[in-house]
């Protein structure tokens, strides 16, 4: 929509949500300490051990708003075709008729809040603006800290576009400390008009729409129509001994790494590493035909679970202070604490519902997360918020999977690297709705976030070969399992080991062994000094499993059927090596 358009617009969706007020969110540290300070008058906040954890506090959802409902978010395309099988589609005109009911007079006796925001540097070309309505206060304090907002970026607006996006936690009325409407839950997408409404929800990337919405969804679509890449991967910067420095990107589904990899600790003498980015990347080709990455955010929505000073000690850093968590546990000297933190915590515990915790079920929410400005990270790179981005000498595509897929492969070229994303399966975690370790097809981690049709994506991904300087394409996986149901492989700081690898690799080093699936590194080529691995470990995590990858290829060839004419003949031919190799 034009930013001369936002007056009209708002005169109507007030006169849609009848709000009692309309307030302003002007961006700026002193708004934001009001915002937190009033959240705790209205004991939505509880404010944190102030010596503890300065300027943090803990937020309690309602226990059925606690992760993204992907049953319940559909991409309004003309028609079904474009959305493709994987998304769930509903007419727009259809949709609207479904929204206008349940944002009707929703807000009556709240305040509707305006966030102006941009996500991405404003100084940058590729910068997109949205503005946000919500009647969650909860959501302005996360606003502020996961993106710009404010006036700064209400004058960009004015002066060129925004996506609207519409957000209410519904439930009209209601007097509860976190509204939500669960059974009404809705968040649309309309790719053609460029909107965003979501009905229902507090929670992360339902409510947060500037996140998954906007920089995934509807970026996704913007992408493709311009020639860039809009994805749910990590990025971060690598520097060897010599002082080399380059940048990678991750892609690994909800909750299967990506923030522990963008704050990794490197356990390798002399190596450095440095974050640009923790979730999401934007990805264009550069005037020098290498790929350029940059970060939409300005903060972590991160896990809180598993999350110590053991395995990620920068993260820990980071939510130190000046931090929003939200259904983790508290102790009773008023700090936070959840499963695998690795410390004990001060008795008597409250769990994330509130009631004192009976030392057996969770503590913490497994969804339960931080959020925190990136500037807090100790190690954030310096070109975290540069305007053209940061150039890419690597890919990783990464799930959670307990057997077959090797610790590390490399891809032979931009297509078997393409495959490597649309193969890319995992367990399902806490992150959505839903069983948690089930196996599921996860292309580009970004099933749920194609906001189109994911066959054109893959096509649109394959029409980046002609690029004269590529970044070599990897699959890792951290999550392999022995016959005891244990990693084989320690994860977190010893994931350095592999980036060493990878780096080395983008200079010609290692020969590794060819496999019809991809170049395997050889034993001795990762460094494993200092590590304690079980017996045999290397051997099983480094093996090439052929039966397993011909059985992996079949069931992938039945897979991609239901992208029909859409699925890339160039993938159904590489994808034939595998099975026939
Ligand atoms: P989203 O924010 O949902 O997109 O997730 P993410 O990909 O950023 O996942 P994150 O890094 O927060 O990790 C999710 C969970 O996986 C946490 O509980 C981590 O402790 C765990 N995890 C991350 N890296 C590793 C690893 O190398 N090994 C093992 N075993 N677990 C890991
Ligand atoms: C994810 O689920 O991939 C997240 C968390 O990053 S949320 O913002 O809730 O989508
Ligand atoms: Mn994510």
């Amino acid at each position: 929509m034009k930013g001369q358009e936002l007056d009209a617009w708002l005169a109507s969706m007030v006169s849609l949500l009848q709000p009692k007020e309309v307030v302003w969110v002007h961006g700026g540290e002193e708004e934001h300490q009001k915002v937190l300070q009033a959240l705790v008058k209205e004991g939505v906040a509880t404010p944190l051990n102030e010596k503890l954890r300065p300027n943090s506090f803990l937020f309690r959802s309602d226990p059925r708003d606690v992760a993204r409902v992907e049953s319940r978010t559909y991409i309004c395309s003309d028609t079904q075709e474009e959305a493709g099988p994987t998304n769930h589609w509903m007419a727009p005109a259809e949709m609207k008729e479904k929204l206008l009911p349940l944002f009707k007079g929703v807000m009556q006796g709240r305040t509707l809040y305006v966030i102006p925001f941009a996500m991405g540097p404003l100084s940058s070309p590729f910068v997109k603006c949205g503005i946000q309505l919500s009647d969650s206060f909860y959501v302005v304090a996360n606003m502020a800290l996961m993106t710009h907002v404010g006036d700064k970026v209400l004058a960009k607006i004015k002066e060129s576009s925004f996506v609207p996006c519409v957000h209410s936690v519904g439930a009209k009325g209601s007097d509860a400390k976190w509204p939500c409407d669960p059974e009404h839950l809705v968040v649309a997408h309309f790719p053609r008009e460029r909107e965003i409404w979501s009905y229902g929800s507090g929670y992360g990337g339902n409510a947060l729409l500037g996140k998954k919405c906007l920089a995934l969804r509807i970026a996704s679509v913007l992408a493709k129509d311009e020639g860039w890449l809009a994805e749910h991967m990590l990025i971060v910067g690598i520097t060897n001994p010599e002082g080399e420095k380059k940048y990678f990107l991750g892609s690994f589904p909800s909750a299967c790494g990506k923030t522990n990899l963008a704050l990794l600790t490197a356990d390798l003498p002399g190596w450095k590493v440095e974050t640009v980015g923790d979730d999401i990347a934007w990805i264009r080709p550069g005037k020098d035909g290498r790929l350029y990455a940059v970060n939409p955010e300005a903060g972590f929505f991160g896990v809180a679970p598993g999350t110590s000073w053991q395995s990620n000690p920068k993260a820990m850093e980071t939510i130190a202070r000046d931090t929003l968590f939200t259904n983790v546990a508290l102790t009773s000297d008023n700090d936070v604490w959840w499963e695998g933190m690795g410390v004990v915590p001060k008795q008597p515990v409250i769990n994330w519902l509130g009631e004192t915790w009976d030392g057996k079920s969770k503590a913490a929410q497994p969804n339960s997360r931080f959020t925190v400005s990136i500037k807090r990270c100790p190690t954030v790179d310096p070109a975290w918020d540069s305007p053209e981005g940061v150039p890419i000498s690597g890919i990783l595509f990464g799930g959670r999977r307990s057997s077959r897929v090797p610790l590390v492969m490399e891809s032979q070229d931009w297509t078997q690297g393409v495959l490597y994303g649309a193969a890319l399966s995992s367990e399902t975690t806490a992150a959505a709705e839903g069983a948690v370790g089930q196996l599921r097809h996860d292309p580009f981690a970004m099933l749920p976030f194609c906001g189109y049709h994911m066959g054109d994506y893959f096509a649109h991904w394959l029409s980046f070969a002609k690029l004269p300087n590529l970044p070599k394409i990897y699959v890792v996986n951290w999550f392999q399992k022995d016959s005891e149901g244990d990693y084989l492989w320690p994860g977190f700081g010893a994931n350095t080991r592999v980036m060493k690898w990878i780096f080395e690799r983008s200079k010609g080093e290692h020969e590794g062994k060819k496999t019809a699936v991809g170049l395997l590194p050889q034993e001795e080529e990762i460094d494993v000094k200092g590590l304690s691995l079980k017996e045999g470990a290397m051997k099983q995590l480094l093996a090439f499993d052929k039966d397993g990858w011909k059985e992996e290829a079949a069931e992938l060839q039945n897979y991609f059927k239901r992208f029909g004419s859409h699925f890339p003949s160039a993938l159904t031919m590489e994808l034939d090596k595998w099975a026939k190799q």
